[in-house]
């Protein structure tokens, strides 16, 4: 069996981690080959040579073809699954607005480019940020295809958020299940633990609310940032892992008994604006996944939810001419 997968921004920090796991078989598994087609802007094309030169070097057994294009039709053909990493990064003085809109431009121009070339049960994740905003105008410009195909990336949040609380429980990442983050990939994210687990026991009873609304919360809000700080580069090893985790959970999958934090179309659940790309704990299961309903919020986590729905209501706002 073979599967093709896009990815974007290739010759990127994000993108030069994410092919080689891809190509590794660390996304499908050793059954699988895989095609990779990069896709970059034109005046990175000689460094993505570079990087399919080097997977060319890795003789993976899993890989097949590699593909390196600037062109978005031939980078989407056929493809399976997409990365949808490559944006464009904030310049000096430039405003939060002129980011949507000139990123709106690549995402709409990509979302075409996949209605026309792609698998028509491909499932997308965006990477690039403003993550969710992308993710929509994207599923706008591809009227053929499921906007439940397209989800945008909170996996590494969630990641964050499982890291913290083992930390402070003095336990490993694998006792923690049940974390949850809600709303957009920014700063008005809301991390949740009120129904997470350690072991058997209920994190709640484990770590005090001022630990939570005053270290942890804002700890996985800004995590991005602390890791700027330290390393001179934003996050990009720990962001390609957690893409592989979302693509291979939402294929293959999640563990029994947890919930990972997608961001996908808002249907409506939890009085959340349908439409727009919200994150919910979710469940995979058979290639699909389904939100988990019923939990009960109190109203320091209903409040946040809203904030954050709030901030996506303003962003689909400034790029509504491109919907
Ligand atoms: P880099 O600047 O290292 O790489 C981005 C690459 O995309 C560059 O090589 C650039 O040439 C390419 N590119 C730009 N426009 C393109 C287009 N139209 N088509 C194809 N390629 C294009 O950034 P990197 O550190 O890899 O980050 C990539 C994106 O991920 C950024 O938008 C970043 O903000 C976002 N992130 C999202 C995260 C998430 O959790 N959703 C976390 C990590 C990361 O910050």
């Amino acid at each position: 069996m073979s599967k093709t997968i896009t990815i974007t921004g290739a010759a990127g920090q994000i993108g030069y981690q994410l092919a080689f796991r891809i190509a590794s078989g660390q996304l499908l598994g050793n059954s699988v080959k895989v095609n990779l087609n990069l896709l970059e802007i034109t005046p990175a094309l000689d460094a993505l040579k570079g990087v399919a030169m080097e997977l060319e070097d890795c003789a993976f057994p899993t890989l097949g073809k590699v593909s390196a294009t600037d062109d978005a039709a031939a980078a989407f053909g056929d493809s399976n699954f997409a990365f949808l990493v490559g944006a464009k990064p904030r310049g000096p003085g430039m405003e939060r607005s002129d980011l949507l809109i000139e990123n709106a431009q690549i995402f709409s121009a990509q979302g075409k480019a996949i209605n026309n070339n792609a698998d028509k049960d491909i499932k997308v994740l965006v990477v690039g940020n403003p993550a969710n905003t992308n993710a929509l105008i994207a599923s706008a410009n591809a009227p053929d295809i499921n906007p439940r195909s397209f989800s945008a990336m909170m996996r590494l949040d969630h990641n964050r958020a499982i890291a913290q609380l083992a930390n402070k429980t003095n336990t490993h990442n694998s006792e923690i299940r049940k974390v949850a983050i809600w709303g957009n990939h920014s700063t008005t994210q809301y991390p949740d633990i009120n129904h997470a687990l350690v072991g058997s026991e209920k994190a709640s009873d484990l770590v005090d609310e001022t630990w939570v609304r005053e270290d942890f919360i804002p700890r996985v809000q800004k995590r991005g940032a602390e890791i700027i700080q330290a390393r001179g580069l934003s996050s990009a090893a720990s962001a390609a892992s957690a893409a592989i985790d979302h693509m291979r959970d939402w294929e293959l999958g999640s563990s029994e008994n947890d919930w990972v934090s997608m961001a996908i179309p808002s249907d409506g659940s939890y009085g959340i604006s349908e439409g727009i790309i919200f994150s919910y704990p979710i469940v995979c299961q058979n290639g699909d996944f389904s939100i988990i309903q019923d939990l009960d919020l109190d109203n320091f986590s209903l409040d946040s939810i809203k904030h954050s729905e709030k901030e996506l209501l303003e962003e689909r706002e400034a790029i509504k001419h491109l919907l």
